[in-house]
């Protein structure tokens, strides 16, 4: 059944836009909805996804690759009974571990939850974690240790608006979400970016430190608070804990100190705090830059001391809060499909979460497997002795968004078995056994739960192509074919969200008190959202969390001890200058959606490399030349954009683009021993011209 109108939001980003699909004359018309956070606006991206549903070379058949190693269409069922079979005889072979699955922060919560419980129950498989990994992680683990939950906006986004000064720290929401700026109008802006981003542009203050010296940076904002005295002393006093371990460590990183290892000027580090000080509503935000590093965690939490040193979490007008970057990604991390968890935010070891969860899926507790590897780990050991032998990747393009894309390369290539679900041939799909072509958002149900922990409909307006399959229907085939009933894998998203529900109900992110029915009426529902007895007003759901207690039994925040560490790969003589990774407006991720889009392509045609113009002429470069970028790794392909306004000891690579120009062929996979995030956003590098040595 279709629909002439739906009412639903962006494929892309967190930010999940509001928008209003439509047909006409055959063609599919986006726009932006009444909807509060995008209030009008949509970006380039959100404009023009309607191309993506009838992309040229749109996946519409199961294809299989030949022994002459091309991909022929077949019949679902030749496909899903290939997929069955050489699932089964591989794990005969080497046990339930040698099958591993990774998913995405795009998949709704529907798919994620179902994902996971495949993983676990019909695979019996540990080995399962996500993209999210590359994301979220290093938030999520401060964000818990802090405050005992983890929400990547404890507030709504539309809060901001009110703000009198809002802290950016790695994140360029100008070209990320820049729907999100509406809300910032007000606001007198800090961004910390070691480039002068589009956002910085907008900055009433802009700190601009080397790559991977946020920590101290953190650690000295910290140091000007307390010892100018604008430390919020009763605030620590009534609603934290650890104030003085953090502090001893900071105490060594006086403004003087910090600006001979950032470059950010002492004064600046002042003014920062200042501006923080005097705003009657602040917030501190954190994005990738900051936490997608071998130290992100502990970086993220040196913000959130600084921001508890303040008195921000909790207060009403004002917080702290990680911009949450997939359309799902909250969603998706908190329903299963983390090595580490079960649904509800729970965790994977805690027994009695374990016994909640077999319960709902009706096994016995003692047949769940324990925490997997996470993401990085499971892809480099792949097809190695102690590693899976097959991969199903739902929702990725590992290919080219992993670290070190090279080695990762060389491990899918060593599978037995790759299986992987796409809408498109995306680099991944290309290196496949089987590729399973799925439905896309305009064509399916669900629910994604946004950046400030609100649960959205998406909403179908069309059916999807003749021979392609959802997610959930796809599931369903593998499970019975290995063996479980259709009725435990259901492929009616509304079934698997009230299931979803009940598995989550009692943990930190309980959904079980929210329904289709009640979103669909319109209500702004946002988690913990408990169900409630019949004979009870149903549970409004929870748009600010903190405001009278913190979720640690205690209700206490807590300041964590950390410390400054340099990045794992210094600059060297050999490999002089660091390289940074991120995003650009009009491509999204991978690329393998925004490079299918005619508009988007033509904005930004392929990758480059900025640098300063000083750092361009020492290596022999100019502006528009290609440059080879080489890392300890490997080297990639860019042409060079000479920007005068970059750090000369940096350069800046986009990772959107396949081939020789993936920029993460020389990114470095040094992992941060909390979240095991990895270190996207430093490396050291040399460049010269396309002819240069080794
Ligand atoms: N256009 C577009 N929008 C997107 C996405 C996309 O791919 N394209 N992806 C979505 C997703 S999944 C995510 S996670 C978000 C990410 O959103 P952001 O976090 O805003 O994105 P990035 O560009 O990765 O990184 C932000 C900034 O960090 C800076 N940076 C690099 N190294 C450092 C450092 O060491 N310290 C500091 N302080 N800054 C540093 C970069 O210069 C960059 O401007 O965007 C979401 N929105
Ligand atoms: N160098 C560097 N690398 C990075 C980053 C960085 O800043 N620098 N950022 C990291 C971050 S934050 C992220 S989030 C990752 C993202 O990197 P990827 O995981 O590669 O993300 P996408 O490009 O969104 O890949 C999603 C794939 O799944 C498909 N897809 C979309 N929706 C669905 C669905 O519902 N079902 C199925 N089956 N498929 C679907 C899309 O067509 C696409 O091929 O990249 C990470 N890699
Ligand atoms: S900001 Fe994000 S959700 Fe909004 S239109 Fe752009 S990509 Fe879509
Ligand atoms: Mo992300």
């Amino acid at each position: 059944m279709t629909a002439d109108q739906a009412d639903t939001h962006c494929p892309y980003c967190a930010l999940q836009c509001g928008t209003r699909l439509s047909r006409q004359d055959g063609a599919v018309r986006v726009e932006p909805s009444d909807f509060s956070v995008n209030r009008g606006g949509l970006c380039h991206k959100g404009w023009t996804a309607p191309a993506l549903l009838d992309t040229p070379d749109r996946l519409r058949h199961p294809l299989l690759r030949g022994p002459d190693g091309r991909h022929t269409p077949v019949a679902w069922d030749t496909a899903l009974d290939r997929v069955a079979e050489r699932l089964r005889r591989i794990r005969a072979e080497h046990g339930p571990d040698a099958v591993a699955v990774f998913g995405g922060g795009g998949l709704t919560n529907e798919k994620a939850y179902l994902l996971g419980k495949f993983a676990r129950i019909a695979l019996g498989t540990s080995q399962i974690d996500y993209n999210g990994r590359f994301c979220m992680s290093s938030a999520a683990a401060a964000g818990n240790a802090a405050f005992g939950v983890d929400r990547g906006l404890p507030f709504p986004v539309t809060d901001l608006a009110d703000a009198d000064t809002v802290l950016l720290a790695g994140a360029n929401v100008a070209e990320t979400m820049p729907p999100l700026l509406r809300h910032l109008e007000r606001a007198s802006l800090i961004v910390i970016d070691p480039r002068r981003t589009r956002t910085a542009e907008l900055a009433a203050l802009h700190l601009q430190p080397a790559p991977g010296t946020d920590l101290a940076l953190a650690l000295g904002l910290l140091h000007v608070a307390v010892t100018e005295g604008w430390c919020d002393r009763s605030y620590v006093a009534a609603r934290t804990s650890g104030f003085d371990e953090a502090w001893q460590r900071a105490l060594g990183w006086w403004p003087e100190r910090v600006e001979r290892v950032t470059g950010v000027p002492a004064e600046d580090q002042r003014a920062a705090v200042r501006m923080l000080t005097e705003a009657r509503r602040a917030y501190v935000l954190t994005g990738r830059g900051v936490e997608q590093h071998s130290k992100g965690a502990d970086t993220a939490a040196a913000f959130i001391n600084l921001a508890l040193a303040l008195g921000l979490p909790g207060r009403p007008g004002s917080g702290y809060g990680c911009l949450t970057g997939q359309g799902n990604g909250q969603g998706g991390r908190e329903h299963g499909q983390k090595a580490d968890q079960l649904p509800g935010y729970r965790s994977i070891t805690d027994p009695a979460a374990r016994t909640h969860v077999a319960r709902v899926w009706g096994v016995d507790p003692a047949e769940l497997p324990g925490p997997g590897r996470s993401a990085y780990r499971l892809l480099d050991a792949l097809g190695r002795p102690d590693g899976p032998r097959a991969l199903l990747v739902f929702g990725s393009n590992p290919v080219v968004s992993v670290p070190d894309a090279g080695r990762i390369g060389e491990r899918l290539a060593a599978l037995d078995l790759l299986v992987v679900a796409d809408f498109v041939p995306s680099e991944t799909a290309r290196l496949a056994d089987v590729v399973l072509p799925v439905s896309q958002w305009a064509e399916e149900e669900g629910t994604l739960t946004s950046l400030e922990g609100r649960v959205l409909r998406r909403r179908r307006l069309l059916d999807p192509p003749a021979g392609v399959r959802g997610d959930l229907a796809v599931i369903q085939g593998l499970a019975t074919r290995l063996g479980q009933p259709a009725a435990r894998f259901p492929t009616a998203p509304h079934e698997v969200f009230d299931e979803l529900g009940r598995a989550s109900g009692g943990g930190p992110a309980d959904y079980s008190g929210i329904s289709y029915e009640r979103l669909d009426a319109g209500e702004a529902l946002y988690w913990p959202c408990p169900a409630r007895p019949a004979d009870q007003a149903a549970h409004p759901g929870t748009p600010r969390l903190f405001l009278d207690r913190f979720a640690h039994p205690d209700g206490r925040a807590r300041f964590a001890a950390v410390d400054h560490r340099d990045v794992a790969e210094p600059a060297t003589a050999d490999y002089p200058l660091t390289a940074t990774t991120g995003r650009v407006l009009a491509h999204y991720q991978s690329g393998a959606q925004t490079r299918r889009v005619a508009e988007l392509l033509a904005a930004v045609p392929e990758v480059y490399a900025e640098m300063h113009p000083d750092t361009a002429a020492a290596a022999g470069l100019a502006d528009g030349q290609t440059a080879v970028v080489r890392s300890r790794r490997g080297r990639m392909r860019a042409r060079v954009k000479v920007v005068h306004t970059m750090r000369p000891d940096t350069v800046f690579l986009p990772f959107h683009f396949p081939g020789a120009g993936r920029a993460n062929l020389i990114t470095n996979p040094a992992l941060d021993p909390r979240s095991e995030m990895p270190e996207f956003k430093a490396c050291a590098v040399r460049i010269g011209p396309e002819d240069s040595e080794g």
